[in-house]
């Protein structure tokens, strides 16, 4: 089989545990899970669905900090190795393009994507409705909203690292105004940021149990020579609620909105205390995913039950070679997704 290449960045200080002799799945979890415990900081009781970057000579990352009023909002975190983390005392200060204090009235589930030198933070909030917030930093004290993109209700919206065909490219989940019992990934362009449209539809839930009610975007796709590599949240639904598995599926690289291929196994699903365990049991739900280039590495960074962040591990090449033997990409994969 043609071996699969990471396009991006060395990341030497990449976290990392080599895959036990009994992993049967590609993806393997840290032995220290959770990464971050409960109560993690003053005035917050729950830190999970979280996401990070290099930089600098560590690690920053954006998390969705539950505070103990129960108003969710994100927090800036840092870390000089990517899993222990200090997080600053109050929340994310957004302001307008004047600088002006621009607050939403919560914020959760944070996604963050470097383009060039720009950081973007893409969260869910209230704008009349559940939908998309966006913000963009440089040097993570200011902190500028953009318009958000979408109208509600929407969430999990997830940026590609790069621009393509000279567009930005957002995959979102249309959605209900409450715990959504349907959902599909699709995707939209914009030359700036601002306008978006040229929406597609990338991929809906499957027959296969485990993400037959609904899915969302997670990390970041990450570029490869074999197309773009998608890590997302599968949900099925049980008498006791939904459980959240994490899936993965390969869209074209120039036209991401076809599914090349797909997985119709997870990759991972509630196994361990905490993530069977806490505010809403039953949850892997992964935001983002960093990898070093050159040895293929990847590292998962996962909310677990809505109560801790987790951490897990694979390489590009064992999900890859994962998903080719567990191929179900059908025509609506494969379809470019306009009606
Ligand atoms: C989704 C989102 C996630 C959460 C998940 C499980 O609808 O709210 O933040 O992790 O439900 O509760």
């Amino acid at each position: 089989m043609d071996k699969i290449r990471i396009i991006g960045n060395e990341l030497s200080s990449l976290p990392w545990q080599d895959q036990p002799g009994d992993n049967t799945l590609p993806v393997w979890r840290y032995r220290e899970n959770p990464i971050i415990g409960r109560n993690p900081a003053k005035g917050v009781s729950r830190i999970f669905n979280s996401a990070v970057q290099p930089y600098e000579n560590g690690f920053i990352g954006v998390f969705r900090a539950e505070q103990t009023d129960g108003i969710p909002f994100i927090y800036l975190g840092r870390s000089a190795d990517g899993i222990h983390w200090t997080f600053d005392e109050n929340k994310i200060n957004l302001t307008d393009e004047n600088g002006t204090p621009f607050e939403p009235s919560y914020a959760y589930d944070p996604r963050l994507i470097r383009i060039d030198d720009t950081y973007y933070i893409i969260w869910c909030q209230d704008a009349y409705g559940a939908a998309l917030g966006m913000a963009k930093t440089t040097d993570f004290k200011t902190f500028t909203r953009l318009e958000n993109p979408f109208l509600p209700f929407n969430r999990n919206g997830v940026l590609f690292p790069r621009k393509i065909n000279g567009k930005y490219m957002l995959l979102s989940r249309p959605s209900d105004s409450g715990h959504t019992p349907f959902g599909d990934v699709f995707l939209s362009e914009s030359p700036d940021l601002e306008y978006w449209g040229h929406h597609r539809h990338v991929m809906g839930k499957t027959g296969n149990w485990w993400e037959n009610v609904k899915i969302g975007g997670g990390a970041a796709p990450i570029e490869t020579d074999k197309g773009w590599l998608m890590i997302y949240h599968g949900v099925t639904g049980t008498c006791n609620g939904f459980v959240y598995s994490m899936g993965t599926a390969i869209l074209d690289k120039d036209e991401p909105s076809r599914v090349l291929h797909r997985s119709s196994r997870y990759i991972l699903t509630p196994e361990e205390w905490y993530e069977e365990r806490g505010f809403v049991p039953n949850v892997c739900f992964p935001c983002a995913a960093l990898c070093d280039a050159p040895s293929g590495r990847i590292a998962i960074y996962y909310g677990c039950a809505d109560t801790y962040v987790g951490l897990a591990f694979t390489t590009a090449e064992k999900l890859y070679d994962y998903i080719l033997e567990n191929d179900d990409a059908g025509d609506a994969e494969h379809e470019i997704g306009r009606r």
